[in-house]
């Protein structure tokens, strides 16, 4: 399987095949093998290699499991096992995933072919696999109680069905749901239409967004959180770990979003309108889609957003809710933007040298370099070409070129902007000799004069002059 792959960096390194040795010498003459990758660069989409022709989709920062047929069936083989993760570049953190990664990787079929998916479980508990928004026999759900037993450690299970419609779906486990999706168990499917020709695009990406909470400082995630997260990832990466996607000017893309998050994700992209094309269910027929900037992705749900690529630049894309562009902070300090600290921070600083005062000018911690605890990410960070770009989490970049080879995926780099199409610092008549802004108006009420009570009005009540109050 090695030979037939090719990364856009890391030149296949990562990959090994396990096959027999998971399994008994009787097992392992009819197993496919389970190809592991643990490289978190993005691969290159994995050309169909037998069975109906395809346009290959690219996971971003993962991978396509590789598969082989036997008898006309599609078989693939999924390993339930404990992986290490490199969030961003300075942050591993402990995940149970599939194949050695997490997110598992990518499986990609055609509409009508017959699926047979070993499972192996290598956890030290109970899973089984759920095979989100797939039309199969009740049987083959991966419901663990509901359809099937759970599958024991050490244990290998057969699911085999129909892919009996395109469009994009998940997998994830059905077993101690809230402990191993917070753990990073989930991976995307894509079903693809029989004739490549309908709803073809030049560049199809998936994601599956997921979220974890991690301690600065610490390796494994709290997996008893419900709802109080402090890493929010695209593919179990947090920007600037994150690939730009990139696309030649005039190609149209794809993007395919899963969320299985506990919480709703609106997506955003600069730049371009885009429709949804896909949701849950299938596609969306063209009578019935709107343009949009941001799509909301509610927990559970797959869109596929498609847009032509006509504007040169790099776009930012990312989920609009502010603290999930950040990543792990402490977060129970009170807002402080026009507290003046002045005399409190000397005082302080006699104390405790090198205390800083934060936050009384906004949130930026652009300029500020302080010690971190080991493997743990600055919460706004990412270099730019203009400086920091204090972004973190589920964020990246559209990198949208001209003349880019269809199927380069490659970085471009920085997009170069045409003399005078940048926003810049006002340099003309005044300049310089601004007066100084006004001070912010404060809405607490004045205190009252001393010796003076202060006095409750209610609404409706008479007054003091005998006037009602409305
Ligand atoms: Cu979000």
């Amino acid at each position: 399987m090695t030979n037939r792959r090719s990364f856009l960096t890391g030149a296949g390194a990562g990959i090994t095949a396990l096959g027999a040795s998971l399994v008994s010498r009787a097992g392992a003459a009819s197993l496919p093998e389970a190809p592991t990758h643990t490289s978190s660069a993005t691969a290159a989409p994995l050309a169909p290699t037998g069975g109906r022709p395809y346009n290959p989709v690219v996971t971003l920062n993962g991978w396509t499991l590789p598969w082989r047929m036997k008898d006309g069936v599609k078989e693939f083989h999924l390993v339930a096992e404990p992986v290490v993760r490199e969030f961003a570049p300075g942050m591993q953190v402990n995940l149970w995933g599939y194949n050695g990664q997490s997110p598992g990787p990518t499986i990609e079929v055609v509409e009508g072919d017959r699926v047979r998916i070993f499972v192996t479980n290598k956890l030290p508990e109970h899973t089984s696999v759920h095979w989100h928004g797939q039309l199969l026999p009740c049987g083959m759900d991966g419901v663990t109680g509901l359809t099937q037993p759970g599958i024991q450690p050490g244990k290998t299970f057969v699911y085999e069905f129909v892919a009996r419609h395109a469009g994009t779906f998940m997998y994830h486990p059905h077993a101690d749901e809230m402990q191993q999706m917070a753990m990073g168990m989930m991976g995307f499917w894509v079903t693809h239409p029989k004739n490549p020709r309908q709803h073809a695009v030049d560049r199809d990406y998936v994601m599956l967004l997921s979220s974890y909470d991690i301690e600065p400082g610490s390796y494994t995630p709290r997996t008893n959180t419900m709802l109080d997260f402090n890493l929010w990832t695209i593919n179990s990466r947090v920007f600037p770990g994150l690939d730009p996607m990139v696309a030649r000017l005039g190609d149209k893309v794809r993007i395919r979003v899963g969320n299985l998050t506990m919480t709703n994700h609106p997506i955003h992209l600069h730049g371009h309108r885009f429709e949804v094309a896909g949701t849950d269910g299938g596609w969306v027929p063209k009578s019935a889609r709107w343009p949009e900037v941001t799509t909301d992705v509610a927990v559970g749900q797959m869109r596929a957003i498609e847009f032509v690529a006509d504007a040169p630049g790099d776009w930012a894309f990312h989920c609009h809710k502010s603290h999930h562009t950040m990543n792990a902070m402490g977060h129970d300090v009170p807002t402080l933007i026009g507290v003046d600290h002045r005399g409190v921070a000397e005082k302080i600083n006699k104390l405790v040298p090198g205390y800083m005062v934060m936050g009384d000018k906004g949130g930026s911690m652009g300029d500020m370099k302080m010690p971190l605890p080991a493997n743990t990410l600055p919460m706004m960070s990412g270099d730019g070409p203009f400086g920091n770009l204090e972004m973190g989490g589920m964020f990246t970049v559209l990198k949208v070129r001209e003349g880019l080879k269809r199927g380069d995926y490659s970085d471009p780099g920085w997009y170069r902007h045409p003399a005078g199409t940048v926003a810049r610092e006002w340099s003309g008549d005044g300049a310089g000799t601004l007066p100084p802004a006004p001070r912010a108006p404060d809405a607490r009420p004045a205190p009252a004069p001393a010796g003076q009570a202060m006095e409750a009005r209610k609404p409706g009540a008479k007054d003091m002059t005998g006037h009602e109050h409305h």
